[in-house]
């Protein structure tokens, strides 16, 4: 399958999964969607029928809370049924909403963030140490880049000089509450990993080719190399995109369920059957006058940013 499929597939079961389950993080599934693509369509080596075969690449998504994502990319990748999607987040489900090993395909579970470095560059040395020739690939959150044992294990990787280790971070300047900026700021993110020692590549991480070009072609001898992916939060559906509710609201039934599933129809790539409403919605619910669309909910957040109470009080 071509990455654009695949990365449409994620989006379109992103959006059924959230939906059915009435989980969190569709705008994490929709940032990263482009970057899990072009990696199960084009770059990883893999065997769904022997999903621990010693010569795989090993993936981890540490931003585990996108675990949507990655389910829906190893189920079009044939590792297990796309119906089981449907079970994602209900009691007695394997797809727990964030990502388990117990799944078939997956190598690491994640969901409490800045662990996923570590363990991918532990699986770089030991590949190492063993003269194994896979590539050991991690994709982490911005947000995640707050935490301190991302910069731990960034300093391990080079003291080790892991080249077998690609880190993606998915920049797509958000976290949970508020822009990265705002929490802590990694500016300029880039030239922190520069400073560290790592081969740093910079990239739009929804472009394909851009994503094909610095995975299949960006690593150097001797260092880490990280992909720094200038992504957009909710990316494809237009009222989810750079709005910092859709981190954890779901879509309703009505206008936000109809409006994503049509706006994914009107740029369906050719070759792609929608497994849930394979010709659209017929008389899709548009929003009211009234509707809460296209605003910014960073002020309507559970938590108030803290710029925010700032600029009140002054
Ligand atoms: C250790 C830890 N602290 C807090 C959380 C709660 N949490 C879930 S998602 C998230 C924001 C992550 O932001 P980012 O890494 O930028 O990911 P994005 O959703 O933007 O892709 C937080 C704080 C968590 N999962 N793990
Ligand atoms: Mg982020």
């Amino acid at each position: 399958m071509k990455s654009k499929q695949l990365a449409w597939l994620i989006r379109r079961h992103g959006i059924e999964m959230t939906h059915l389950s009435g989980g969190s993080h569709i705008g994490a599934i929709m940032s990263v969607a482009d970057i899990i693509a072009v990696l199960y369509a084009d770059i990883l080596n893999f065997d769904p029928n022997n999903p621990k075969k010693d010569t795989r690449d090993r993936f981890i998504l540490s931003k585990g809370h996108a675990g949507a994502a990655i389910y829906a990319a190893l189920a079009e990748s044939g590792f297990f049924d796309t119906e089981e999607l449907k079970t994602h987040y209900r009691n007695g489900s394997r797809l727990s909403g964030h990502v388990s090993h117990h799944v078939p395909g997956v190598d690491f579970s994640t969901g409490s963030l800045g662990h996923g470095l570590s363990a991918a560059a532990g699986m770089a040395l030991a590949a190492k140490q063993d003269k194994k020739e896979h590539k050991n690939y991690v994709v982490i959150g911005d947000g995640e880049c707050n935490e301190g044992s991302v910069w731990e294990a960034a300093l391990f990787a080079v003291h080790f000089g892991l080249d077998n280790l690609v880190c993606i971070v998915d920049h797509n300047h958000m976290q949970s509450l508020d822009t990265c900026e705002n929490v802590i700021s990694t500016t300029p993110l880039s030239g922190i990993w520069q400073s560290f020692g790592w081969n740093v590549i910079e990239i739009d991480g929804n472009d394909h080719a851009q994503c094909y070009e610095a995975l299949k072609n960006g690593t150097v001898k001797g260092k880490p190399t990280v992909i720094i992916a200038n992504t957009v939060k909710g990316k494809g559906i237009s009222y989810m995109e750079n709005d910092l509710l859709w981190h954890y609201r779901f879509p309703h039934d009505g206008w936000e369920y109809d409006t994503a599933v049509t706006e994914l129809h009107n740029n369906k790539p050719d070759g792609v059957t929608d497994p849930y409403t394979p010709n659209g919605i017929e008389n899709p619910v548009t929003p009211d006058e009234n509707a809460d669309i296209y605003n910014d909910h960073t002020m309507s957040a559970t938590h108030k940013p803290t710029w925010f109470t700032k600029e009140k009080e002054q």
